[in-house]
C-alpha cells in the first residue's frame, strides 16, 4: 500500500506539473499555433517527424511484446538451448534498409523546407528592413521609406518581408516564434530571413541567444496589420516632425528636458539612431523596454534607475535628471503617438 501511495504521488506531482506548464504558453508567443509561414513550416515538420517517430515506437514494442511471449522459456525448456541465429543476410538487409528509408523520408521535406525558408530571391521586389540587435533592444529601418523606429516591427499582413539583420556588438538572435523560425544576429554579417504573418496581430519576439544580465528581457513586438493600414502607418511616420511643440506646458518642459539630457543618444524621426532606441512613437508602443507596461509610473522609474529595471543596460548613469524632471520627459514621451495605427488597432495583445 505505501509503495503505491509514493506512486500516486509522483503521479499525481506530474499531472500537476503538466497543466501548470501547459498554462505556461501566451497565444502570441507560441510556435504551436503557428500564425505565419515559417512558424507553420517548422509546425508541420516537427509533427510530421514526431508521428514517423511514434510509428517506429510502435512497431518495435509490437515486436518486442510478440517475441517476449512467443519466444519465452516455457516449463519443460528450462535446459533447453535455443536454435542459435547468426549472420542472417535477410534480416541484416532489412534492419538497414527501413532505417535508411526512414530517414530519406524525413530528410527530403527537411531539407525542401530548410531551401524554401532561406530563399531570399525574390527581397528585392519586396519590403526590406535592416535590423540591427543592441543589448538590449532592437532597432528597424525600413530601407525605401526614410522610416526608422525601435522595438515595435509595423508589417503587412499576407506577404514576405525581408529582414536585413546586424548585430551593433555581441551575437543575439531573432525570434517570433508564433510566425517565424529564429535566425542569428552576428556583429560581422549581415543574415537576411523573411517573415510573413498570415493575420492581423501583435506578435511577441525574443532575443534567443544569450547576449548578457538582460538577455531574456531583450523582448520586442511584431505588429502585424492591413498592407493598407501599414501604408498609412508608413505616411504617418514620414510626417512627424520631431522638433513638433507639445500643447501643454508639463509635455513642453518634458521636451526641453529631453531634448537637453536624452538626445545624445535617442533619435526621434528618421534620423539614425545612436546608442539608445528610437523613440518617434514611443508613446503607441504596448510595452517599453521590452517588457514594462508603458505607465507613467514606471517609465519615471526606468529614467531615474534604469538598473534596477534592465541590469546591465548602456542608459545607467549617463545623465542627471531629478525625479520631478522625470515626470515630465515621461509626459513628453507619452504624447509621441504619431499614427492612428498601433498595436491596440491590431487587435492587442492576446494573453
Ligand atoms: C548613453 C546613452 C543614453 C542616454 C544619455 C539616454 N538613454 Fe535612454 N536608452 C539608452 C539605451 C541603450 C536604451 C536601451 C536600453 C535597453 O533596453 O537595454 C535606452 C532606452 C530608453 C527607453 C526605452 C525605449 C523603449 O521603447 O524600449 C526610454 C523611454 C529612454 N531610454 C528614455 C531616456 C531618457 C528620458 C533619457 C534622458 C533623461 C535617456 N533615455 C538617456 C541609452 C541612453
Ligand atoms: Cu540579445
Amino acid at each position: 500500500m505505501k509503495r503505491w501511495m509514493g506512486k500516486f504521488k509522483a503521479l499525481m506531482l506530474f499531472t500537476f506539473l503538466a497543466i501548470l506548464l501547459a498554462g505556461c504558453g501566451k497565444e502570441n508567443l507560441t510556435s504551436l499555433n503557428p500564425k505565419g509561414y515559417g512558424a507553420d513550416i517548422t509546425l508541420d515538420l516537427i509533427l510530421y517527424i514526431t508521428f514517423i517517430m511514434i510509428g517506429v515506437f510502435v512497431v518495435v514494442m509490437v515486436i518486442y511484446t510478440i517475441v517476449l511471449i512467443r519466444y519465452r522459456e516455457k516449463k519443460g525448456q528450462e535446459n533447453e538451448i535455443p536454435v542459435q541465429v547468426e549472420g542472417n543476410t535477410k534480416l541484416e538487409i532489412v534492419w538497414t534498409v527501413i532505417p535508411i528509408i526512414l530517414v530519406i523520408i524525413i530528410l527530403v521535406p527537411t531539407i525542401y523546407f530548410t531551401f524554401d525558408l532561406a530563399d531570399t530571391s525574390e527581397a528585392s521586389s519586396s519590403i526590406n528592413i535592416d535590423v540591427t540587435g543592441n543589448q538590449y533592444w532592437w532597432h528597424f529601418e525600413y530601407q525605401d521609406e526614410e522610416v526608422a523606429t525601435s522595438q515595435d516591427l509595423y508589417i503587412p499582413t499576407g506577404e514576405k518581408v525581408y529582414l536585413n539583420m546586424i548585430s551593433s556588438d555581441v551575437i543575439h538572435s531573432f525570434w517570433v516564434p508564433s510566425i517565424s523560425g529564429k535566425m542569428d544576429v552576428n556583429p560581422e554579417n549581415v543574415n537576411t530571413m523573411f517573415i510573413e504573418a498570415y493575420e492581423e496581430g501583435v506578435y511577441w519576439g525574443k532575443c534567443a541567444e544569450l547576449c548578457g544580465p538582460s538577455h531574456s528581457l531583450m523582448d520586442f513586438k511584431v505588429i502585424a496589420v492591413s498592407p493598407e493600414e501599414y501604408e498609412q502607418w508608413i505616411t504617418d511616420m514620414q510626417n512627424v516632425d520631431p522638433e513638433e511643440v507639445p500643447d501643454d506646458a508639463v509635455a513642453q518642459e518634458g521636451q526641453d528636458l529631453f531634448q537637453n539630457n536624452c538626445m545624445g543618444c535617442h533619435a526621434l524621426g528618421s534620423a539614425p539612431s545612436g546608442v539608445g532606441p528610437n523613440l518617434t512613437n514611443f508613446g503607441d508602443r504596448t510595452h517599453f523596454v521590452g517588457y514594462l507596461e508603458p505607465t507613467k509610473e514606471n517609465l519615471v522609474k526606468w529614467i531615474t534607475d534604469p538598473e534596477s529595471i534592465k541590469p546591465g543596460n548602456l542608459m545607467t548613469g549617463t545623465y542627471d535628471v531629478t525625479e520631478e524632471e522625470a515626470d515630465k520627459i515621461a509626459e513628453y514621451l507619452m504624447q509621441l503617438q504619431p499614427s492612428e495605427i498601433t498595436p491596440e488597432s491590431a487587435g492587442g495583445l492576446i494573453d
